[in-house]
């Protein structure tokens, strides 16, 4: 269902009017109330009232997740305090979190877009969900709550962790919808066959997973294993949080952009220039309706493409490509850029082992090297030794030829590899820079 049809299947010519009154707005409001924004501006000769058009988007100044932590913790909202009434922050591998603020309207319009996203996964009202994304700083659980209730459906506010407790709810409060990270489903859904629990046997029908990339491979095995349908759900905290793009059930080729909200554009990431139509880059977004933390072009780092034709479920926002990696955890081995979902799709061909893994790169001398730890399923790992060297050398080979790098690869113990219930951590990258 669409969830609201007015607006997500607003023809382009319409859409794009709302799109440059919101955008004119938000960078006047910038101009008035953020200083950052006022520099910026002025240091690029720009003045609110030069933007007449989409097209002047791109003379307008990038913002990085540097210029928030040099902001830390609330230079950059718009709005008083007073009227800031939710605060949340992304962890971040370095330094400080990134503080992010919403007002009462910031969080009207948040719910709407989650209700959207349950939506086009499948979700109605009827639906009970079992939400395991975590609650507190980190966006995923509360976002999705709000949005679930909005939408009407019964929300199980679970959040993360417990895994058994987290079954033994999907058992007997008989939720029909999922929400959490794809690594933390294939874990719930491992849990669930370990108490002897069949895919059928629970009454789940539809998933919505994002916070982490993903590969179609991933779905695949999610969705055979938790007999439901999963749809991949994307968000920064910085734009908003979850729900700012969503994959629509019907069909689950690329993320709709709920673009009446923001705008994206794909750039080179070295160069900064604004790439063409479906061409792979840096995926940027200008936020048109956010009152407490506008951001204008802000670089999040995530590798995508837009796709522009029409999709047969009758929306009409463009639509991102799932999310291959992010810039900066793109590896370079030797050279070669290798990004953790390409070493995943590999992985995943192959019905041998399991879908955990993690990538260790070390740097012995001034020679990289890439170990792909790899776990195999009980009866794989009791077989003989040279059954699990054959297949260690299978995945080396066809690594090899995707990639063109040599990996080690070593299989190991089932469950030896660490279970997160948020983001699983793919890399480990002990090279000193
Ligand atoms: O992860 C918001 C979120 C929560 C999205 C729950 C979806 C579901 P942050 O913690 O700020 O916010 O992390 C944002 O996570 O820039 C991407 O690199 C990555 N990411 C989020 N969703 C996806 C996805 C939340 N569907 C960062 N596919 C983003 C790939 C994703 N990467």
């Amino acid at each position: 269902m669409i969830y609201n049809i007015e607006y997500e299947t607003l023809p382009r010519e319409a859409l794009e009017a709302v799109q440059l009154r919101r955008l004119q707005e938000t960078v006047e409001r910038v101009y008035a109330t953020v200083p950052f924004y006022k520099r910026k501006l002025d240091e690029a000769g720009i003045k609110p009232s030069d933007i007449r058009s989409l097209q002047d988007l791109k003379r307008l100044p990038f913002t990085t997740k540097q210029d928030l932590r040099d902001n830390y913790p609330y230079g950059m909202f718009a709005v008083p305090m007073e009227n800031v009434v939710r605060i949340h922050a992304s962890s971040g591998t370095t330094g400080k979190p990134t503080v992010v603020g919403y007002t009462a309207r910031d969080l009207q319009t948040w719910a709407e877009l989650i209700a959207r996203s349950l939506s086009a996964a499948g979700v109605t009202s009827g639906d009970i969900v079992h939400n395991s994304y975590g609650y507190g700083l980190f966006t995923g659980g509360l976002g999705i709550h709000q949005g679930a209730e909005l939408l009407g459906a019964s929300l199980i506010p679970v959040s993360g962790g417990n895994t058994k407790r987290q079954i033994l709810i999907m058992k007997d409060f008989g939720p029909t919808a999922l929400t959490c990270t794809p690594s933390y489903a294939l874990h719930l859904a491992e849990a669930a066959a370990e108490a002897g629990i069949k895919p059928g046997e629970l009454s789940l029908k539809y998933g919505v997973f994002g916070g982490e990339p993903w590969t179609e491979e991933m779905r695949k095995e999610i969705e055979a294993k938790l007999n439901l349908s999963a749809v991949d759900i994307y968000g920064l905290s910085e734009v908003m949080g979850p729900g700012v793009s969503v994959e629509c059930r019907e069909a689950k080729q690329g993320l709709h952009v709920f673009e009446d909200h923001f705008i994206p554009e794909i750039i080179n990431p070295v160069t900064q220039e604004v790439l063409p139509n479906g061409a792979q880059g840096e995926l940027v977004f200008t936020s048109i309706t956010k009152e407490a933390c506008p951001l204008i072009r802000y670089r999040t780092r995530d590798i995508t493409s837009l796709d522009r034709r029409p999709c047969i479920c009758g929306r009409t926002f463009v639509r991102m490509r799932k999310v291959s990696g992010r810039s900066d955890d793109m590896l370079i081995i030797r050279g070669v850029n290798v990004f953790p979902s390409q070493i995943e799709s590999v992985l995943m061909e192959m019905k041998e082992v399991e879908p955990h893994y993690q990538l260790v790169v070390n740097r012995e001398g001034t020679l990289d090297t890439l170990t792909v730890l790899v776990e195999v399923g009980e009866s794989v790992f009791s077989d003989e030794v040279r059954y699990l060297q054959a297949i260690e050398k299978k995945i080396a080979k066809n690594i090899k030829e995707l990639l063109g790098v040599s990996a080690n690869v070593k299989l190991v113990e089932p469950k030896s590899i660490a279970r997160s219930e948020g983001k699983a951590q793919r890399v480990i990258d002990n090279r000193k820079f």
